[in-house]
């Protein structure tokens, strides 16, 4: 009887885990949209200040538990020498965030190429993605369209999977909890990726 009801607690309080990619140039804002995702996402949550963010080298984990789903997040380095690593995480992801300064319009066709170089990975065949234009608090930034019109000849990679691009601030947080309730309604809908079984605490 014991066995029995402890294995029905331990099943109702397993979660379905996805895990999701931040991914984007450096300097894109990708630590600060962590940390903003976590702040909003988590009831007490003090995180570190977002003013002083400093450049990832290796990568941050965080987790936010949304819509009865947790969802992990792995915010990789996006310096050049560090984007030949992206791929080792491709085959374990269910979705990714990928971030655009939309303020350094310089290297805006450096980020579309390294988009590309992504997508073209078969590991994320499938995998949802929620491209963010990034810092539209910035007067002078490129808009949505902007971005989209620069994106435009990388939807031949995207093929039929769920795809979306939007505006957002990580600084201010305009835009965020618009931005992962999308990511979730398609990760938990995407039949090709299943989430992984974990322990609810
Ligand atoms: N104005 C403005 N600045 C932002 C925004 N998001 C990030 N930043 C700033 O952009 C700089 C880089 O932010 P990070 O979050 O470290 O960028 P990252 O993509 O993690 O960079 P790497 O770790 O080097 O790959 C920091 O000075 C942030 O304060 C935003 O929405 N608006
Ligand atoms: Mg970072």
């Amino acid at each position: 009887m014991y066995t029995l009801l402890s294995g029905l607690l331990r099943h109702a309080l397993k979660k379905d885990e996805y895990c999701i990619l931040i991914l984007g140039l450096d300097n894109a804002g990708k630590t600060t949209f962590l940390e903003q995702t976590k702040t909003k996402f988590t009831k007490n949550y003090k995180g570190m200040n977002l003013g002083k963010i400093t450049t990832t080298v290796g990568l941050n984990i965080g987790k936010i538990d949304i819509s009865g789903s947790r969802l992990m997040f792995w915010d990789l380095g996006g310096q050049e020498e560090l984007q030949s690593l992206w791929d080792k995480y491709f085959a374990e992801s269910h979705g990714i965030i990928y971030l655009v300064d939309s303020v350094d319009v310089d290297r805006i066709q450096e980020s579309k190429q390294a988009f590309d170089n992504m997508l073209r990975s078969e590991a994320l065949d499938t995998v949802p993605l929620l491209v963010l234009a990034n810092k539209q608090d910035v007067l002078s930034c490129a808009t949505v369209l902007d971005i989209k019109k620069a994106f435009h000849d990388s939807s031949t990679h995207i093929g039929n999977r769920d795809c979306m691009i939007r505006s957002v601030s990580a600084l201010t947080g305009q835009g965020v909890n618009e931005g992962i309730e999308w990511m979730v309604k398609c990760v938990q809908r995407n039949p090709y990726r299943p989430p992984r079984q974990k322990d609810g605490a």
